[in-house]
């Protein structure tokens, strides 16, 4: 069942509204939205349906605290008025609504916004988000546990093609690809085509990260350059450099997915409420 109501339209025009941000890193706010909700999802596990976007518990420690979400208080911040205006709707809806909306004039995003009131709002521990300084292996653990196959873990990484890194959020540095407001296929294009050398940082020990030869302008972080060094995931790599219509397809379902993961919600009219969706439980 589908609830997009008028109230859900109203605040997702409101988010659209403030996209749009003159001085903001390349003026969008968008890429750090999709940010946010993705890691708001991306602590489901699927071991013991803990974790996931249900009852934003991003909003407290340790998980508001942990390094790999450094930044994404400005990102709720953005969102505050907003929930201010409709205070009916959850933070977690909000969130989620909000990284869809960012992607949706890119993408035809599959994952229906339509998860119920907060049910399980236990915090989930730091650490189940990946470190962008491990590789393959970490990938697979990290995905995996969410239910994620390799094709997936490769078809959600194009989301890099959006937005940039801070030295004061992750400590990496720059933009993905020349585009960072654009959502493309460019990031395998850029992986493939371009030659990519370790970053020498002149004035500081900063963390190991790719950058181009030629224009020096782009950056790739180790969890991207394993896209490449595995051959498993280079397979999908390719397909999606040179099919940009399969790879938005293939993004749109496992984002999707990702940003529903462990949301438990009524599945009709009368209340009935599932289990949490996303990996498999038990099989
Ligand atoms: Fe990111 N990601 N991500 N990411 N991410 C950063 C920024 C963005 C990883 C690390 C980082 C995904 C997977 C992974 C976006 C979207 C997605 C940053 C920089 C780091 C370090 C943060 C900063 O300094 O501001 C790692 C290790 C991932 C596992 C592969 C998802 C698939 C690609 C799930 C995804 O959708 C977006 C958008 C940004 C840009 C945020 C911004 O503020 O511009």
């Amino acid at each position: 069942m589908s609830i997009v109501t008028p109230a859900y339209i109203q605040v997702e025009d409101d988010i659209r509204a403030i996209l749009r941000k003159p001085g903001y890193d390349n003026g969008n706010i968008g890429p750090v939205l999709v940010r946010l909700a993705w890691h708001s999802a991306g602590t489901f596990s699927g071991l013991d349906g803990s974790g996931g976007s249900n009852g934003a518990t991003m909003r407290f420690a340790p998980e508001s605290t942990d390094p790999a979400n450094a930044g994404l208080d400005i990102a709720r911040a953005f969102l505050e008025p907003i929930k201010q205006k409709h205070p009916w709707i959850s933070y977690a809806d909000l969130w989620t609504l909000a990284g869809v909306v960012s992607l949706r004039h890119w993408a035809d995003l599959a994952g229906q916004v339509e998860s119920g009131c907060p049910v399980r709002s236990r915090v989930p521990p730091n650490g189940r988000l990946p470190d962008a300084a491990l590789d393959a292996t970490h990938l697979r653990a990290i995905f995996g546990r969410m239910g994620f196959t390799d094709r997936d873990i490769v078809a959600l990484s194009g989301a890099h093609a959006l937005g940039m890194c801070h030295t004061d959020r992750s400590g990496y540095d720059g933009v993905w690809t020349h585009y960072p407001n654009q959502f493309s296929n460019l990031l395998y294009k850029n992986l493939l085509e371009m030659t990519w050398v370790k970053r020498d940082w002149d004035d500081w020990d900063g963390p190991e990260q790719y950058m181009n030869v030629g224009d020096e302008q782009l950056m790739m972080l180790p969890t991207d350059m394993a896209l490449i060094w595995d051959p498993e995931f280079k397979k999908y790599v390719e397909e999606y450099a040179a099919n940009q219509d399969v790879f938005f397809k293939d993004f749109s379902c496992a984002f999707g997915r990702l940003l529903e993961l462990g949301v438990t919600r009524d599945e009709n009219i009368e209340g009935h409420e599932e289990g949490p969706r996303g990996a498999p439980q038990n099989e």
